[in-house]
């Protein structure tokens, strides 16, 4: 038994997708995520330039020890392409063996650990006003956990407030506010962190005084503060009881959520773009974050986020597995089967993927009452539609950036 295909697929239903197909000599085939947003082709590169003939004839039985020789052989560890391509070739073995023991991949795991997986939705606005249709929007879809993202006065264009744009080339169709706009340079946007430091507790007061002690409110500061200025907006936040707030600093610094945790009690989430174990190596240890947000794309594969969960699990750390739209349907399966399965699972995010995605991903998950469930289909349970995707070519897309009012870079 051996593999004896690897394609890598780019499509672009809605957004780019990085897609990896191994089919093995039993004509059996197995789906992988390598969608690194804004920078996709270089994974397609590092797969089909470097990875594809190391697999070919490979016994595809042999996940661990495909993953150990992927990353040693490489001599250059970690970094978002390299796991992203290995994390590929990871989940496409785990949907492989799943679909022979004719078992969703969540059995060979270890089984369910729950019924369903509690997810949450990003609500936003400019203001208070659309916030609240944004979030009763979200509850009729069935969400009980938010994220609440608001726009501050003074600055035009900030990172999460949904623009419900419109491309000019496919007319009529709505953009998720998920910013990898198409195009062949980034949009900027504009930032300001002592006013959206004052302004961000009163939004917070509004909407727990509109919707209640109840709902799990998260929120994400997407890397903009200092840490001292995260450790005051922690603080300012903790009468209004967030589930989370995500990236408060930008973390390559582990260090600097010393400083934060001292502060404040308001529950931290850190990581989605980290890609390795050693990226949480002290916030696990000294036990300076509360929820690990890597998703299995971007982390090396369901066989290496899972090593650094049970790390974490014995702090108490949870997972906050990173779910928006850019990581494709394949990468949330795996997520949602890997989810199900841990004992330390926290809360998924999910943002809802569009029409045409999901007409080139064929997928086994159910959405019910706030909780997703990967299906019980054997393997990871979706399915790419070649020639759906076909359709839609690859188009150049850059996320945003930001600027400072005074014009300096400053982190998006
Ligand atoms: C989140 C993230 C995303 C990222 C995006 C970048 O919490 O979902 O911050 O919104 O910006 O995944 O590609
Ligand atoms: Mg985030």
């Amino acid at each position: 038994m051996s593999i004896i295909a690897a394609d890598v697929i780019v499509t672009s239903p809605d957004r780019n997708f990085v897609t990896l197909k191994l089919t093995t000599s039993e004509g059996v085939t197995g789906l992988g995520d390598a969608t690194l947003n804004g920078r996709e082709l270089a994974v397609v590169s590092y797969l089909r330039d470097h990875v594809v003939q190391l697999l070919i004839g490979r016994d595809e039985h042999r996940i661990e020890d495909t993953w150990q020789f992927l990353y040693r052989s490489a001599y250059w560890r970690r970094g978002p392409v390299t796991m992203a391509a290995i994390a590929a070739v990871d989940v496409a073995l785990w949907d492989i063996k799943a679909k022979y023991a004719r078992m969703p991949l969540y059995q060979l795991l270890g089984g369910a650990s729950r019924d369903g997986l509690l997810a949450y939705g990003h609500a936003s606005g400019r203001d208070n006003a659309e916030l609240f249709d944004s979030i009763r929007a979200h509850q009729a879809q069935g969400f009980r956990a938010i994220r609440v993202q608001s726009g501050v006065p003074g600055l035009h264009a900030i990172y999460g407030i949904a623009s419900n744009a419109t491309s000019a080339r496919n007319a009529g169709v709505r953009y998720d506010h998920e910013p990898a706009q198409r195009g062949a340079q980034p949009a900027l946007e504009d930032w300001d962190t002592r006013r959206y430091l004052r302004h961000l507790p009163g939004v917070f007061e509004a909407v727990r005084h509109e919707f209640g002690p109840d709902v799990p409110l998260l929120h994400d500061g997407h890397h903009r503060m200092t840490p001292i200025q995260a450790a005051a907006l922690g603080r300012s936040l903790e009468p209004y009881d967030l589930f989370w707030l995500e990236d408060c600093t930008p973390a390559e610094n582990q260090e600097a959520l010393r400083l934060v945790r001292h502060h404040t009690t308001t529950p931290l989430a850190i990581g989605e773009i980290f890609n390795s174990i050693w990226d949480y190596q002290v916030l696990v240890r000294e036990q300076l974050i509360d929820y690990v947000r890597s998703s299995v794309t971007h982390a090396g594969g369901i066989t290496h986020l899972r090593r650094i969960l049970d790390v974490a699990a014995q702090y108490q750390i949870k997972s906050g597995m990173h779910g928006p739209t850019d990581v494709s349907p394949v990468g949330m399966a795996a997520a949602m089967h890997l989810g199900l399965a841990i004992h330390n699972f926290g809360i998924q995010e999910y943002m809802v993927h569009g029409a045409r995605t999901d007409e080139v991903f064929e997928q086994s998950f159910t959405w019910r009452d706030g909780y997703l469930h990967p299906g019980e289909t054997p393997g990871i349970g979706v399915e790419l539609n070649v020639d759906a995707a076909g359709k839609y070519p690859y188009e150049q897309a850059y996320l945003p950036y930001n600027r400072l009012v005074d014009g300096t870079v400053h982190d998006w």
